[in-house]
């Protein structure tokens, strides 16, 4: 059977290009954003987002991470370097072993505990999520840096479902209105840049819009994340029980290469 791909030593982001050639691709994610290298983004076309609470449906234990599917219906993503509309397709975490790490960008190398992933896909120009995933400009992903501090009691909607999810490929609906407008920093400048999707296949279709200002969630909230499991209930639990859990899940940087790296102030 081919060994999944994940973040430890057998199975982690070095080996990803064996199976996902994007993965060794010139405009991957994520990035070290060096404030030296920074660009102003010219546009007076202010970066605007509306979304329906009620259409977030159910979140899943994908195995390397949870996973929260929406209803994109009447969810917009418009304005800063973005053409056309974008619409809500779901939202994700990564998050490392202790709180030091956890991020997937850093600034000018500093990282945070983790980093939240809103995934938006350009309705203007395609059709359905996976075909949008196969061009350049097909995706664009809210990134939100992680800080330990105070309870997120939107998040905490989700947290509060990790239990009835513990294995990979459990779903739990989430049943209650969640709206994800809650996890973006207000008045936030951001960083804007042409990469990738950081998990396999790494396809290059990512327009990346990477908030400076971070958001507050709770070291137990950190902590019930690396509770869950990365295999499936049918799966023998790998030998060293401590191995089956998701302790992190965020890819190394990548090098910037010829791109530019764009600053909003917002
Ligand atoms: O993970 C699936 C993956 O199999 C593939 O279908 C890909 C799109 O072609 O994305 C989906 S996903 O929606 O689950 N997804 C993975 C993580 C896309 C967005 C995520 O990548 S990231 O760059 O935001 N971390
Ligand atoms: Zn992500």
């Amino acid at each position: 059977m081919a060994l999944d791909w994940g973040y430890g030593q057998t199975n982690g982001p070095k080996t990803w290009p064996e199976c996902f050639p994007d993965a060794a691709g010139p405009r991957q994610s994520p990035i070290d954003i060096n404030p030296v290298d920074l660009k102003t983004l010219n546009t007076n076309r202010k970066l605007q987002w509306k979304y329906v609470p009620e259409n977030t449906d159910e979140v899943s234990n994908q195995g390397y991470g949870w996973k929260v599917q929406v209803n994109g219906e009447g969810s917009e993503l418009t304005g800063g370097p973005l053409d056309g509309k974008y619409v809500l397709e779901q939202f994700h975490c990564h998050w490392g072993e202790s709180n030091d790490r956890g991020s997937e960008h850093t600034i000018n190398g500093e990282t945070f505990a983790g980093e939240l992933h809103l995934v938006h896909w350009n309705s203007t120009k395609y059709r359905t999520f996976a075909d949008a995933a196969k061009y350049p400009d097909g995706l664009a992903v809210l990134g939100v840096f992680l800080q330990p501090g105070r309870k997120h009691p939107e998040l905490e909607k989700v947290v509060a479902q990790l239990n009835r999810i513990e294995y990979k490929g459990e779903n739990a609906k989430i049943n209650v209105p969640l709206n994800p407008a809650q996890f973006l920093p207000s008045n936030s400048g951001y960083y804007t840049y042409h990469g990738s999707l950081t998990t396999p296949p790494c396809s290059e279709c990512v327009i990346w819009i990477v908030f400076k200002e971070p958001i507050e969630v709770s070291h137990d909230q950190l902590m019930t994340f690396r509770t869950m499991k990365s295999y499936s209930r049918e799966d023998n639990c790998p030998c060293d029980e401590y191995k089956g859990f998701v302790k992190k899940n965020f890819r190394p940087t990548l090098p910037l290469g010829q791109r530019e790296v764009k600053e909003c102030r917002q």
